[in-house]
């Protein structure tokens, strides 16, 4: 049976159906453990969300009622790529998919899990809708229509489920317990069984509270801790449950792990805010800022603690190294103690959970005999909840392990100021044309692999950045207060000095030269400034980073095209097939190409061209065949145009993804010896091809009629000429076919070309013109 994801942009994935059938709503996810599906799926703070598994194969050691983190599974769909047909291992009970359906979850595999988590970490966490019953645009409309996470309370959803030292006892099995020292009192905002399987397994007596359980009622059970657990949602709702918290800060120890961690955040003052795409997975990089100290963590949550609205007397102790955001706090430990009002449910001063007991367990000096690798295996999130034990120094009679670990809260000695966070990137990479359709996709690309990325801005009468926006103003970023996630330079490809000035500022690792006048037609109309840009502002940028003398430091990737072949010579086109260029700008391009390689042979310099085939998505210049279509389409079936002219409809077109292609360009830079490459489909279509199908998309369908000047496409419903052709269009030279082989991308770099299908291509642009021409804005 067919299942479909659809998120809340329009994108829409196909696959098959395995576990329950029907139609569900959530936030879209991913995860990127490798093991550890039952726990993901059975752990309460997933509840609203439809996870997708980016690790391939899913299911192949069934599930156990052992694992579970909870009673139930709780996400609302599950996304894989295989799903096990058959599992194998001892401890298994029956397979996953039948598991899934009698716990009513749908599941979908068959589809591109990388691709969805890519798409999510660029775009960010979306809304979504799982279904085996809806068309794909009443699953898109679902989506839309689903609740957002952020304002959501869904601790009081899902409900509490209290219990008792006994119950938490018989959650462990198979091993002797030891004697319980301690009381705990754990409040339930979603539990994981783990963490009270490990609490028990330490000497813990815990006694699990509903969420809403008053100060006054935990204190008159004088625990001797408090925790507050993970759990769904998000925590800025929980504002009764703040207060409460509040309450017992300076009365008794308390530490949380993830909603709880942020629960005590607010409690204190700080402020939370939405991750763009969350933390879920088993390798997160966690800094401890006292020690230096890196340990790899399992994580899930979709929410961070603002730094900068944590109070001066509140310390932040950990941070993700991903992207710096906070995971960790404490409060001073003198403060508290001064805090503690004598006659409170306290211990007594000079027990084993008192400050000095708490000051000889100091976890950060046990971190470095105690590593958490050092370890056995630990199934998903207890790696997280072993180390808040480590760190919860109060009530641990020995330190458990210490080092990694997030969403703890434990008393401290001062440690250093939450601006000591640093940010260190790899790599530094410099983009001419960023503003531009490639540019855009590439920073982006750039940015999720870490690097710092700048970008060369021409000074323009109106603002150029539109594609951009989102990377150069950042909410997050700007909320954050740190520094942008690109930077931009003014410069121009026909200004020598201002390109040196940059590279000389910037010392990139990387330059990509996508600056162009792109257009081949209206190269016709500025030849010699078409010249100037694509053919001398090349040779500017190579002699510019010869003149620094960074020939060896720094790799350049040249943006070479498919206009190179022109009248082709061959078909298909590959990376030994003669040029023939036939327009000012193939010409211009043609002498970057030839520059690029011969300063590479030349100087020995690592400069490579990029033979790129046509790639257009949904920021491609709207004067390009493609876009020029695609919003006429949108425009058109929604009553703001009459007709589309168009110039040569059998032109024929290697057209692929421009997403999937800047990942290319980076491949090219990557690989072992500077060569050149040719990148495309291996497909071609004509112009007329492309116009039935974005039409279709939009709800029209076309009939052709007449030849040459006098072709039209016909609205069959209506009987209206919606296309017409106007010779304006044509080019003085035109370009008849281009047809790409990839053989090379694909053998030496590991590249598919088509990882987005042509009529895909199609869809994702209509979908995205279809809302962009009431808002043009660029989803
Ligand atoms: P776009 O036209 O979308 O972007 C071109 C970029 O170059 C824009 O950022 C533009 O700035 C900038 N630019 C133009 N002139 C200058 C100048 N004098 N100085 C500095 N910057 C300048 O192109 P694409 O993103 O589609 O293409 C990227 C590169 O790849 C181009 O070199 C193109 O020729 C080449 N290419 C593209 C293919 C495609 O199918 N898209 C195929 C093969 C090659 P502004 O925003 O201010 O206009
Ligand atoms: P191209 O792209 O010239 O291949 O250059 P474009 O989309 O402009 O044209 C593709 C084909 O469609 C025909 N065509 C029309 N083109 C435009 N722009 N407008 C029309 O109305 C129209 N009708 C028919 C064209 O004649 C042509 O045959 C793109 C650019 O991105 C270059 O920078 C890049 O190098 C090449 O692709 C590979």
């Amino acid at each position: 049976m067919r299942a479909i994801l659809a998120l809340e942009d329009g994108s829409v994935f196909i696959g098959s159906h395995f576990g329950a059938t029907g139609t569900e709503v959530g936030e879209a996810c991913f995860n990127t453990s490798m093991t550890g599906y039952q726990e993901v799926l059975t752990d309460p703070s997933y509840s609203g969300q439809i996870v997708t598994m980016t690790y391939p194969l899913i299911g192949n050691y069934g599930v156990n009622p052992e694992d579970g983190e909870s009673g139930k599974a709780q996400v609302s769909g599950f996304v894989v790529a295989e799903l096990a047909k058959v599992h194998s291992n001892w401890r298994a009970t029956e397979s996953l998919g039948p598991w899934l359906e009698k716990q009513g979850v749908i599941g979908i595999e068959g589809v591109d899990t990388r691709k969805i988590a890519k798409h999510l970490r660029s775009a960010g966490a979306m809304r979504a809708c799982l279904t085996t019953e809806l068309t794909p645009e009443e699953a898109v409309e679902a989506a839309r229509n689903a609740p957002s996470m952020e304002g959501c309370n869904i601790v009081d959803k899902i409900g509490s489920h209290p219990m008792t030292p006994e119950e938490v006892d018989a959650l462990v099995t198979g091993k002797t317990l030891p004697p319980a020292e301690y009381d705990i009192v754990a409040f339930d905002f979603g539990i994981k069984y783990n963490i009270l399987r490990q609490l028990r397994e330490n000497g813990f007596r815990v006694t699990v509270v509903p969420a809403h359980t008053t100060a006054e009622e935990v204190l008159a059970m004088n625990p001797d801790g408090v925790f507050l657990s993970n759990g769904p949602g998000d925590p800025a709702t929980l504002t009764d449950i703040h207060r409460e918290v509040a309450a017992l800060i300076g009365k008794v120890p308390m530490f949380g792990i993830c909603l709880g961690h942020q629960i005590i955040s607010h409690a204190l003052g700080a402020k939370t805010f939405k991750l763009k795409f969350g933390h879920r997975g088993a390798n997160h990089p966690v800094k401890d800022l006292k020690t230096g100290k890196i340990s790899i963590t399992s994580q899930n949550h979709g929410f961070a603690v603002d730094p900068d609205t944590v109070p001066d007397n509140v310390e932040i102790t950990l941070i993700n190294l991903n992207d710096n955001t906070v995971e960790g706090i404490a409060q001073d430990a003198s403060r508290i103690q001064r805090a503690i009002p004598p006659g409170s449910g306290t211990r007594p001063q000079g027990s084993p959970v008192s400050v000095p007991g708490f000051q000889e367990n100091d976890c950060g000096q046990q971190a470095a005999t105690c590593p958490l690798t050092a370890l056995p295996p630990l199934p998903i999130d207890q790696s997280i909840f072993l180390a808040s034990l480590g760190k919860m120094r109060y009530l641990c009679p020995e330190p458990m392990n210490c080092g990694s670990g997030r969403g703890f809260f434990s008393f401290h000695q001062p440690l250093p100021p939450a601006n000591n966070l640093t940010h260190h990137m790899s790599k530094i990479a410099l983009i001419s044309g960023i503003t531009g359709q490639d540019g855009s996709f590439l920073a982006e690309f750039l940015i999720d692999k870490g690097y710092e990325v700048h970008g060369i801005l021409r000074r323009s009468s109106s603002f150029n950045t539109g594609r951009i926006e989102h990377l150069y103003l950042d909410e997050w970023v700007r909320d954050m207060k740190k520094n942008r996630l690109i930077n931009l330079h003014y410069g121009d490809m026909t200004d020598s000095s201002s390109l040196i000035r940059i590279i000389q500022t910037v010392q990139p690792d990387e330059i990509y030269n996508l600056a162009a006048q792109s257009h081949v037609k209206v190269s016709f109309d500025v030849p010699e400034y078409t010249a100037e840009t694509d053919a001398v502002g090349t040779l500017r940028m190579l002699e510019a980073v010869r003149i620094l003398g960074m020939e060896k430091k720094c790799r350049i990737y040249q943006a070479s095209t498919s206009e190179l072949f022109g009248l082709v010579q061959e078909v298909p086109q590959k990376e030994t097939t003669p040029f023939y260029p036939r327009s000012p700008y193939g010409v211009a391009k043609q002498y970057g190409f030839w520059i690029t390689k011969n300063y590479r042979e030349s100087y020995n310099m690592f400069a490579v061209n990029g033979i790129l085939f046509n790639h257009e998505s949904e920021r491609r210049g709207e004067n390009f065949v493609t876009r020029k279509i695609t919003l006429a389409a949108a425009r058109i079936a929604q009553g703001m145009q009459d007709k589309l002219y168009l110039g040569n409809l059998n032109a024929l077109r290697d057209w692929g993804y421009a997403k999937d292609y800047v990942e290319c360009m980076w491949l090219i830079l990557q690989h072992d010896t500077p060569e050149d490459f040719v990148i495309a489909t291996g497909e071609m279509h004509t112009v007329r091809e492309f116009c039935t199908l974005a039409f279709r998309e939009a709800g029209i369908e076309l009939e052709w009629e007449g030849e040459g000047v006098e072709e039209r496409g016909r609205d069959r419903k209506t009987g209206n000429i919606l296309v017409e052709v106007d010779p304006k269009y044509f080019r003085p030279a035109e370009v008849e076919q281009l047809l790409g082989d990839p053989t090379k991308a694909k053998t030496l770099l590991g590249w598919n070309p088509t990882s987005t299908p042509f009529e895909e291509l199609v869809r994702i642009m209509v979908r995205h013109d279809m809302k962009y021409v009431k808002t043009p804005v660029h989803f």
